[in-house]
């Protein structure tokens, strides 16, 4: 009987999780979640937290931490821009941040949603101190976007990204596209089908964090839906994709290495959610994945890169 024999666990939950909730904020908030963290050049860990106001109002709010554990929240969410086209794209929501660091300085994604549509708007910043906006990098409908940390063996800047199918239900495939600017996009190639996985994507797939390169290709963690009767559960997979046409994927889970077990990921906002927007591999190769909870609080998974990717060729 062919079936996957899963003999380890490769993410654990960190004792100390939730690692932001909504009461560490100074003024009151609904859900923190769907967060960024990344480790800067100096060993710093800053996030770009997504969080929810009373209203679900979106806003984005820094956080800094020594460890990458123990979090601080800054005094005031991050200026965003007061133009005619920030406002109709983002009227209410914007979310879901990936932060690459990239020609010397980070580059911030975010998915804009207004009444009808989502964008991905870029920006830019030094140290993560302020964003400061570029532009906005699709036309609707597509969302999920991770910026590779390098450029293409030719010399062009690659992303993963997960149009919104109406066909597919608002959902959809991953897909890679390329570059000469990082502002106009083309090339684009099918990367994982939903079709491709075993139950757990089939209700639609979004890369999750930046790419990172190994041996073995580059690592990619994403989110899967399924749908049942009565919830839509994110959980998360990974990848292994060709290291100079990485729309070819060498090896991906058939099971999620993380799904919703734990009481915060099964009740809040929206149940049985894990939901990874990043993840850090420390120089010993420990990993950290940070994922939102039921769209309600922040979570970090610890693991080993060695089993992550050992998940990617068995599981
Ligand atoms: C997705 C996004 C995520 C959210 C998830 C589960 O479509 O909106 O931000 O965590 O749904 O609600």
């Amino acid at each position: 009987m062919d079936y996957a024999k899963i003999d380890r666990d490769v993410l654990f939950r960190y004792e100390g999780n939730p690692v932001v909730c909504p009461a560490d904020f100074p003024c009151k908030m609904r859900a923190v979640y769907n967060s960024s963290a990344i480790k800067t050049e100096d060993s710093r860990y800053v996030m770009l937290c997504r969080t929810n106001q009373l209203n679900h109002m979106t806003l984005l709010w820094g956080a800094d931490s020594d460890d990458g554990l123990n979090w601080t929240l800054r005094d005031e969410p991050f200026e965003m821009p007061d133009t005619p086209a920030w406002n109709e794209a983002a009227a209410s929501v914007y979310y879901d941040p990936r932060i690459t660091f990239i020609d010397g300085e980070y580059k911030v994604l975010l998915a804009t949603q207004s009444p009808h549509e989502c964008r991905v708007a870029m920006f830019r910043s030094a140290d993560l101190a302020e964003l400061e906006f570029v532009n906005f990098i699709n036309a609707p409908d597509n969302r999920n976007m991770v910026i590779f940390p390098e450029k293409s063996p030719d010399g062009r800047y690659m992303r993963l990204e997960r149009p919104n199918l109406g066909s597919a239900g608002g959902k959809g495939d991953i897909w890679l596209s390329y570059s000469p600017d990082l502002i106009h996009w083309g090339d684009s190639h099918r990367v994982l089908r939903t079709s491709q996985q075993w139950n757990f994507g089939i209700g639609g797939l979004g890369p999750s964090t930046v790419p990172f390169k190994t041996d073995q290709g580059w690592l990619i963690i994403y989110h899967a839906v399924m749908q049942n009767c009565t919830t839509r559960e994110y959980s998360v997979g990974a990848a292994l994709l060709d290291l100079d046409e990485p729309w070819k994927v060498l090896h991906y889970t058939r099971h999620p290495i993380l799904y919703p077990e734990a009481d915060y990921e099964m009740t809040g906002l929206v149940e049985h959610v894990c939901f990874p927007c990043s993840l850090i591999v420390e120089p010993d190769h420990s990993v950290k994945l940070y994922y939102g909870a039921a769209d309600t609080v922040q979570c970090v998974a610890t693991g080993k890169l060695e089993d992550v990717i050992h998940a990617c060729m068995n599981w």
